[in-house]
């Protein structure tokens, strides 16, 4: 799987490259295209952004750089992507559809944001990652990638598939490891029993328990 990245701080982006996606990459399972929006821009010093028409604070990002950048990625098949507070917000459902996709391009907002001809004129989706406030597009990108990257061949072990398809929509058990006593705290006793089939039971427990008192909402939507 394919994503291209149009941002005009493509640096962020080393934060993926590391841990089990710098390994997908090395496995050639995805590919992470960054694009600076910046090299094409046609101004002597490099300008991307102007004035809003109308007046009001800030600088919004001109549309012909972002189209020159978008269009020296383009495909036929490609989705693209605008990061952005206006979309929908990703959950597990949104991130198992895009993992089916060949290629996204993801465009990462800054400033007050973008041109509004140019989103009109190239984005298939809005995605938000949700309601606060942020000084760009790029973070929700990088969850993005984290999150589809998950989903394609080959990146998760089948031993973390395994795991996941059998706690779906639940939270995760507590974990425990060395030392046994901690501070005078002992780690459940059952995990010390070696009793597998209790143990799953127990864990299984653990978790409606935890998702019930922690966050019902994920019971009642199933994702
Ligand atoms: C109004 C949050 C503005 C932010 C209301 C989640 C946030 C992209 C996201 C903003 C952004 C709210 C996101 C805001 C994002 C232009 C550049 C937009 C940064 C920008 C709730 C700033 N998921 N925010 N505006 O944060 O891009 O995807």
């Amino acid at each position: 799987m394919k994503f291209d990245v149009l941002t005009l701080f493509p640096e962020m982006f080393e934060a993926v490259k590391q841990s089990i996606l710098g390994k997908a990459i090395e496995k050639e399972l995805i590919k992470i295209n960054l694009v600076n929006i910046r090299d094409f821009s046609k101004d002597k010093h490099k300008k991307v952004d102007d004035t809003p028409y109308g007046g009001g604070a800030g600088m919004v990002i001109r549309p012909d750089v972002v189209y020159d950048a978008y269009k020296s990625v383009y495909e036929e098949d490609a989705k693209v992507i605008y990061l952005t507070p206006q979309g929908k917000t990703l959950d597990q459902k949104k991130v198992e559809d895009l993992s089916k996709e060949k290629h996204l391009i993801l465009l990462c907002g800054h400033y007050e944001g973008i041109d509004q001809r140019i989103i009109d004129k190239i984005v298939d989706e809005e995605i938000s990652i949700g309601d606060y406030i942020l000084t760009g597009g790029e973070i929700p990108a990088m969850v993005l990638i984290d999150s589809v990257s998950r989903y394609v061949e080959g990146v998760l072990s089948q031993e973390s598939i395994k795991e996941e398809s059998f706690s779906n929509n639940l939270l995760e058990y507590p974990q425990y490891t060395r030392p046994e006593v901690f501070e005078g705290e002992k780690v459940p006793e059952i995990l010390l029993s070696g009793h597998h089939e209790n143990i799953e039971n127990w864990r299984k427990e653990q978790s409606l328990k935890i998702t019930k008192q922690k966050r019902p909402d994920l019971l009642e939507n199933k994702i």
